[in-house]
């Protein structure tokens, strides 16, 4: 008895790991085990016999179980130990470069755009790209059959047989959106409308589809010379210097008298600057809207008046940064995009430099 706890014992503190120690426990006290089968041979002995060794192999029997127990606990331990020593992980290093994205200059520059004449007081307007022709034109003054119509270059959506709904067009420009805006809330009104717009029209310097930002400013008593003061303030915030306007006489079917915008610039050595020089660079549309307009809308002529302007926001954004091509804008070129684009942490607003 007294060799078998020497062996067990021995066995049981060199067992290495758990599953060592589980496979040792099955084989000693399994119920095939060493043990349970001499506590079976306690059966064919004398009753003297089994006296005395019935208490001594139940001795045992204890003694090895709980040094399996605390064998196994030390095991356990130990296994931790281990963990905590080779799984350590240092919190405090700084986390692996990762390659982030920018954000494109279109989107950096209607930020721009829109915290300027946010702080002018007028709101940001939205709406579909996909328009009625009542909304696209008749509601701007340009009935069926008008000229302006033509020369938009205009993406018609196709129709089924049969489908009676108003013919639908990829809207040319975001002027709908203030018609939508005008229906909405009437007057007194002050709204930007970003977003973007379609014409079937490609080359070096236009691309089926483009971005524009248009504003409208409708109230009882708005002139030009609102007009005036407003895009002078917006260009020389938009530009960071003082930049001067000139005012062409044009024509456009929504605003009447209308006026194509120009901005001081200069050119030297095959580079545009905007705000110095005596060269001018034309950017905008704008004028009076017209009363059909404003009467199209809803708002009563009679009462009210209103400027309106137009410009292209992936033009002012070129001009701005100094990008040369107008359709790698739109190409999807990662080196192009990490080139012009923009940190995400680095928002615009108004104070910015
Ligand atoms: C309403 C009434 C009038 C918006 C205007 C222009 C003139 C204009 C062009 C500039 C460059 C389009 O991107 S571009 O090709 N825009 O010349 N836009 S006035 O007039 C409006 C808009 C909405 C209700």
């Amino acid at each position: 008895m007294d060799d078998l706890r020497e062996e067990y014992l021995k066995l049981i503190a060199e067992a290495g790991d758990e599953s060592g120690l589980e496979a040792l426990r099955v084989q000693i006290l399994g119920k095939k085990g060493e043990l349970s089968l001499r506590m079976r041979e306690l059966g064919g002995m004398t009753p003297e016999e089994r006296q005395t060794a019935g208490p001594k192999l139940n001795a045992l029997k204890d003694e090895i179980n709980s040094a399996f127990a605390s064998r196994k606990a030390g095991l356990a331990d130990a296994a931790l130990e281990n963990r905590l020593r080779d799984e350590w992980l240092d919190v405090t290093l700084p986390p692996r470069a990762r390659r982030e994205g920018s954000i494109h200059p279109v989107s950096q520059v209607t930020e721009e755009v829109t915290a300027i004449f946010a702080d002018m007081g007028f709101a940001v307007a939205e709406g579909p790209q996909i328009e009625t022709d009542f909304y696209n034109f008749d509601a701007l003054n340009m009935p069926a059959n008008h000229p302006a119509r033509a020369e938009m270059d205009t993406f018609y959506m196709s129709r089924r047989e049969g489908d009676n709904r108003p013919p639908h067009v990829l809207r040319t420009h975001t002027s709908p959106v203030q018609i939508r805006s005008m229906e909405a809330q009437g007057a007194p009104i002050r709204v930007i409308a970003p977003g973007r717009v379609y014409r079937a029209d490609y080359d070096q310097t236009h691309t089926p589809m483009f971005h524009q930002v248009e504003g409208l400013a409708v109230d009882r008593d708005i002139d030009m010379a609102n007009l005036k003061w407003t895009l002078e303030e917006f260009f020389s915030a938009f530009f960071g210097t003082r930049v001067e306007t000139r005012f062409r006489a044009s024509h456009f079917p929504f605003t009447e008298p209308s006026a194509e915008v120009d901005i001081q610039c200069s050119w030297d050595g095959g580079q545009v600057r905007v705000g110095e020089g005596d060269d001018w660079l034309e950017v905008l549309g704008s004028g009076m809207v017209h009363p059909k307009v404003l009467r199209a809308a809803g708002v009563d002529p009679a009462e009210w008046r209103g400027f309106a302007f137009g410009m292209g926001i992936d033009r002012i954004a070129m001009l701005k940064y100094g990008i040369p091509d107008l359709r790698a804008f739109f190409d999807s070129d990662l080196r192009w995009l990490r080139h012009y684009g923009f940190s995400p942490l680095d928002r615009p607003t108004v104070h910015a430099g």
